[in-house]
C-alpha cells in the first residue's frame, strides 16, 4: 500500500519523510538537537570536518563518515524517547588514536509520540 513506499529509504522523503542536514565542525553538531515524530521517516545527513565514526544509539545505526562527501542515515522512527548520536572515533580508522574511550555526544534525536 502506500506505505511501503514512504519506507523505501531511496524513494522520494519529500512526502512523509523529514531530512536534516546536519554540520559537524570541531567536534561539535549544529543542530544538537533533531525532533520527529513517531512514524516519520527521518533521514539525517552528515556533513563532518574530519572522519568520525557515527551511532545512533537505540536504533543502533552505525555510520563512517569523511570529509569528502554527505553521508545518510534513513530509518523510520518506530520508537519514541531521547536518542544520543555518539562519535565513536574522530579522525578515522587508520590514524586510531587512543582517548580511553571515549564517545563524544554530537546530538540527541527526540522522537514524540504521534
Ligand atoms: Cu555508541
Amino acid at each position: 500500500m502506500m506505505l511501503m513506499a514512504a519506507l523505501s529509504p531511496w524513494g522520494d522523503a519529500a512526502a512523509t519523510g523529514r531530512l536534516t542536514d546536519i554540520r559537524i565542525e570541531h567536534r561539535t553538531a549544529e543542530p544538537d538537537l533533531v525532533r520527529v515524530y513517531q512514524g516519520d521517516i527521518v533521514t539525517l545527513r552528515w556533513l563532518t570536518d574530519e572522519p568520525v565514526t557515527l551511532h545512533l544509539h537505540g536504533y543502533d545505526i552505525e555510520l563512517a563518515v569523511t570529509p569528502s562527501k554527505a553521508e545518510e542515515m534513513t530509518f523510520e522512527a518506530f520508537a519514541t524517547g531521547r536518542f544520543p548520536v555518539e562519535a565513536h572515533q574522530f579522525g578515522g580508522s587508520e590514524e586510531h588514536h587512543d582517548h580511553g574511550g571515549e564517545e563524544k555526544t554530537l546530538l540527541y534525536l527526540e522522537v514524540l509520540p504521534e
